[in-house]
């Protein structure tokens, strides 16, 4: 039996829920920007709608070179709300999640799903399974996304890139050498700029004359491992795992706007409530320890203060997160004077609870 693995990416992800937050941004270019503060202008572009790619504005363009692109057009220049973008992209996940045996959170607009399982390794359940993924992302959250599915993490992420927006690409194993052939090299995650200037010097521009280069010649520019790593991406082989490394889960965290402005900690408690449960069971299910509780408020200024306490021993359950909690609003309120819009809690130093001590033996 195969692998299926699907990879999904959101679309213009920061400018997308510009949009959908503010209909008036329909229809004009919006580019999401990180102000440095300096000035009112400098800082780079995190990214931007298609209407304004069109004009050549992209992630990393310095602003003030996007407004001299942008210039005579009604483009919308705001700056970026990451609280905003974790809140949504956490609801993002947590539905793409459930449609597969094992989810691996990627980044904030990129996660991996195995669904071999889910889909009898069957390819037209595949289909159907991103499709119904997209629809209820985009009923949750009102955003698009693009997703690509293959025989490997590699594949998918490429397929997921193929067709953008709203896009599903799916490539199953014997189409995996023609989807590659004529692709340029930089496709391949991974492959940045230097190391396609070199290969492109090599007189190797798509994917189908890297799988036939010289492996002499790879492990000589690149060195062994890296040059054999080329080779096998041109050939569509990654046998990496999903679930399995880098994207470990470091932290579980919730936050909620409060139903008003307030400095009460009984008040935020209460609303914490359901939040808390929510990721004790989150820590329950995945069978996991949390060494350390934080809490974090947006006063009605949008400044964010937030206080973690590390815990004597790991814990497991949610009433240990309710009283770090409700001591870190505490100390919270009592060091500022403005009153608070938003609150959150985490819970961080995440481990496995397998193979722990229990509680008994310390
Ligand atoms: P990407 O997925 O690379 O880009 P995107 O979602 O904006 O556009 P696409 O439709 O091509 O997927 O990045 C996800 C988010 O990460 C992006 O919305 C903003 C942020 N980001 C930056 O802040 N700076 C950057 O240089 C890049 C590449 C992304
Ligand atoms: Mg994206
Ligand atoms: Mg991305």
């Amino acid at each position: 039996m195969g692998r299926i693995v699907l990879h999904m990416d959101l679309d213009y992800f920061f400018a997308q829920v510009e949009e959908s937050d503010r209909p008036e941004y329909l229809g004009r270019p919006v580019v999401v920007c990180i102000y440095s503060g300096r000035d009112t202008t400098s800082g780079v572009v995190s990214t931007s709608n298609y209407e304004a790619r069109r004009y050549g504005v992209k992630s990393g363009l310095p602003i003030r070179t996007a407004m001299r692109k942008l210039k005579g057009t009604d483009a919308a220049f705001i700056p970026a709300r990451h609280e905003r973008y974790a809140e949504v992209s956490q609801k993002v996940m947590e539905t793409l999640a459930r449609y597969g045996e094992k989810f691996e959170y990627v980044s904030i607009d990129e996660g991996v799903l195995e669904i071999t399982k889910a889909s009898d390794d069957d390819y037209g359940k595949a289909e159907r399974i991103a499709l119904a993924a997209k629809q209820e992302i985009r009923e949750k959250t009102g955003l698009t996304c693009s997703i690509g599915v293959g025989p490997n993490r590699l594949i998918a992420k490429i397929a997921s890139d193929f067709r953008k927006p709203d896009g599903l690409t799916v490539v199953k194993p014997d189409e995996v050498e023609g989807f590659l052939a004529e692709m340029d090299v930089g496709k391949i995650p991974g492959v940045g700029a230097k190391t396609r200037e070199v290969l492109n010097a090599a007189g190797i521009r798509t994917i189908a004359q890297l799988r036939d280069a010289e492996p002499g010649f790879l492990a000589e520019a690149f060195g062994k491992k890296t040059g054999g790593w080329l080779i096998n991406a041109a050939r569509g082989i990654d046998e990496s795992e999903v679930g399995a490394q880098q994207g470990e889960q470091k932290q579980i965290s919730r936050i909620m706007t409060l139903k008003r402005d307030t400095r009460d900690v009984d008040e935020i408690m209460d609303a914490m409530e359901e939040l808390i449960r929510d990721i004790g069971k989150e820590v329950l299910e995945n069978k996991l320890t949390f060494r350390a509780v934080g809490a974090s408020v947006v006063d009605e200024t949008l400044r964010t203060h937030s206080k973690s306490r590390t815990l004597p021993r790991p814990a497991e359950d949610a009433a240990q997160i309710g009283r770090a909690a409700r001591e870190l609003f505490a100390a919270i309120a009592a060091e500022t004077k403005t009153a608070f819009r938003r609150a959150g809690v985490k819970v961080e130093g995440l481990a496995s609870a397998k193979g722990q001590k229990t509680l008994g033996e310390y």
